[in-house]
């Protein structure tokens, strides 16, 4: 089995876990949340704890940090499929948030979703034995997440859904909707470990390009042929499918640039290549 299943098998019982009521009253809104947390792909959560184990932190002082990624990711979802925002009515293969428990309780579970990824760190194990690490990845969860990445990131995309946009104005809105979560997810494994800042630089670096790339990717697969009726903030109707594909691959390379200092540095870089593999073959 790859380690993607193992990864991911580990943070499903990590969030469920994690999110329970504790007491009756609370049943009705934990069990929104536990609709739309468990489940997905788990790309961010593997993302921490990959990057903490190459860098020499094990599962059990990570996990907090990669459920708290995913309480992030779920959150951002449920809000995005809401009818003020895309009005999506299907969300992880079922019904979204919004049309299984209504409106207000899809709005209230984001909220307890995103205050929850705070509690989940500042609670754990690893906050207790290094508090400054716990800070750290705070600090960098609630910037990426917040108004200066993916909340802007929205903000923008929002705005793109209903006019033209440039390429250069598409590539500011993946970064921040897209990437910001995938920079803090890997940089919050970098300081799970404590890893040294010249290590956390380079990570960042990778997850810019990894974010770029599974963006376009999952342009592509959004794509249905038909340019007059795609998505107007579609990097695919900005760029083409031709161009896209490219530009995908492009990225792509770059991460894998930056997996061969890290292999130079002599970590073990086997399972991110593995990751990069799974992006190119969503595409195929
Ligand atoms: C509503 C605050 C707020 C933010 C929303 C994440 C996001 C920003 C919107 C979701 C819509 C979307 C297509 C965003 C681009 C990033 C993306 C492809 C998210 C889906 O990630 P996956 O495919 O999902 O990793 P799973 O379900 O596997 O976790």
């Amino acid at each position: 089995m790859s380690f993607l299943t193992d990864d991911k098998n580990l943070i499903d019982s990590a969030m469920s876990r994690e999110l329970v009521s504790g007491s009756s009253e609370f049943d009705k809104i934990v069990e929104a949340m536990r609709y739309s947390a468990l489940g997905g792909k788990r790309l961010r959560g593997i993302l921490t704890l990959e990057f903490a184990k190459m860098f020499g932190c094990d599962f059990e002082e990570s996990m907090p940090y990669a459920v708290a990624v995913e309480c992030i990711q779920a959150y951002s979802l449920i809000h995005d499929d809401l009818p003020c925002m895309d009005n999506d009515d299907m969300r992880r293969g079922k019904p979204s948030c919004h049309i299984a428990f209504g409106e207000a309780n899809a709005l209230l579970a984001g909220d307890a979703l995103l205050t929850h990824a705070f509690s989940a760190i500042s609670e754990s194990k690893s906050a207790e034995k290094c508090p400054e690490r716990a800070i750290k990845a705070i600090k960098c969860l609630s910037g990426f997440a917040g108004f200066r990445g993916m909340v802007g990131g929205q903000v923008l995309d929002l705005e793109a859904a209903e006019k033209e946009v440039d390429g250069k104005t598409l590539g500011l809105i993946h970064m921040l909707k897209t990437c910001a979560l995938i920079k803090a997810s890997v940089l919050m494994g970098c300081y799970a470990a404590g890893a040294e800042d010249e290590l956390c630089s380079l990570s960042e670096k990778y997850a810019e390009a990894f974010g770029l790339a599974f963006q376009i990717i999952d342009d592509i697969l959004d794509f249905d042929g038909n340019y007059n009726t795609c998505e107007l903030n579609s990097y695919v109707k900005v760029h083409g499918l031709e161009k896209a594909r490219e530009d995908a691959f492009k990225f792509i390379e770059s991460a894998k640039n930056i997996l061969s200092e890290f292999s130079k540095k002599g970590f073990d870089i086997s399972n991110f290549e593995e990751l990069l593999e799974f992006l190119v073959k969503r595409m195929k």
